[in-house]
């Protein structure tokens, strides 16, 4: 993005050296001065995205269990036991607070791992595992348990789903078996996420569709006009509603975000 940024920048700047100072140039000049404002805010802005959940990067991640150091090979190898141990105390495993604004719901695929000497006399239901939502202040604001049905395999697959609440705007998440002993040596082995983004009315500018401008939005809108795109595979690039897309749009956006008009 910096690249397309700079390389926008310079083909101003060209425009700029080269034409007469006629009512376009200044216009051209007004945007460059845009332009340098956005690499500015590009360089300053941190991308507010979601971590990247994966079985092999689990940076953030805590794990309440003073004996264990939580390290991605840790999990990666299902090393991370859930369950309450002598203290009466469920162990949890927490994910860094995300941005979940435009997220309506979020899918945790985990793998639950029961050694097969323990199955004949292994009670399912304490391999039940819940995922936890929490706000800001790390308040429970909803949950789901999901628990094996399939006694005859070592290895389960659960499948846990949540909505996220409207207007929720940073969470986590905890996985905790509330139910399980040290005795049934469950172990999440992979916890996978994957977020669904909320629908929301078309809002010019917002081409990611995350239902408010940002940064990240002008650099797509930017990439849309450098790779001459057509407005029709994109309406939100039309910022500026005159049914064409140009270096108008970019500064029209911009003006919205520097505004602070983020919703309309
Ligand atoms: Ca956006
Ligand atoms: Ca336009």
């Amino acid at each position: 993005m910096i690249i397309s940024l700079e390389f926008l920048a310079k083909s101003f700047l060209i425009i700029n050296f080269d034409v007469n100072k006629d009512d376009q140039h200044y216009r051209d000049m007004k945007n460059y001065l845009f332009l340098i404002a956005l690499m500015v805010m590009a360089l300053s802005t941190a991308a507010q995205e979601l971590p990247q959940f994966s079985p092999y990067n689990y940076d953030g991640w805590e794990y309440n269990n003073p004996n264990v150091e939580l390290s991605t090979t840790d999990i990666a190898s299902g090393n991370i036991a859930l369950y309450v141990d002598s203290s009466n105390r469920a162990l949890a495993l927490t994910s860094p607070q995300f941005d979940c604004s435009g997220i309506n719901s979020i899918e945790a695929l985990v793998n639950w791992n029961t050694p097969t000497f323990y199955l004949s006399t292994f009670d399912l239901s304490r391999a039940a595992l819940t995922m936890v939502i929490e706000d800001e202040g790390h308040n429970a604001i909803d949950s789901v348990t999901c628990v094996p049905t399939t006694p005859d395999v070592s290895t389960h697959k659960l499948t846990l789903t949540l909505a996220v609440p409207t207007g929720l705007s940073k969470a986590r998440l905890r996985f905790i078996s509330w139910q399980a002993n040290v005795d049934s040596f469950g172990a999440v082995r992979k916890v996978s996420l994957t977020a669904a983004t909320a629908p929301v009315d078309m809002l010019p500018g917002d081409l990611n569709s995350n239902g408010k401008l940002d940064i990240s939005d002008v650099t797509a809108l930017i990439d849309f006009i450098l790779a001459g795109s057509e407005l029709a595979t994109q309406p939100a690039a039309d910022v500026d509603g005159n049914g064409s897309i140009s270096i108008s749009d970019v500064t029209a956006l911009i003006d919205s975000i520097l505004s602070g008009n983020k919703n309309s």
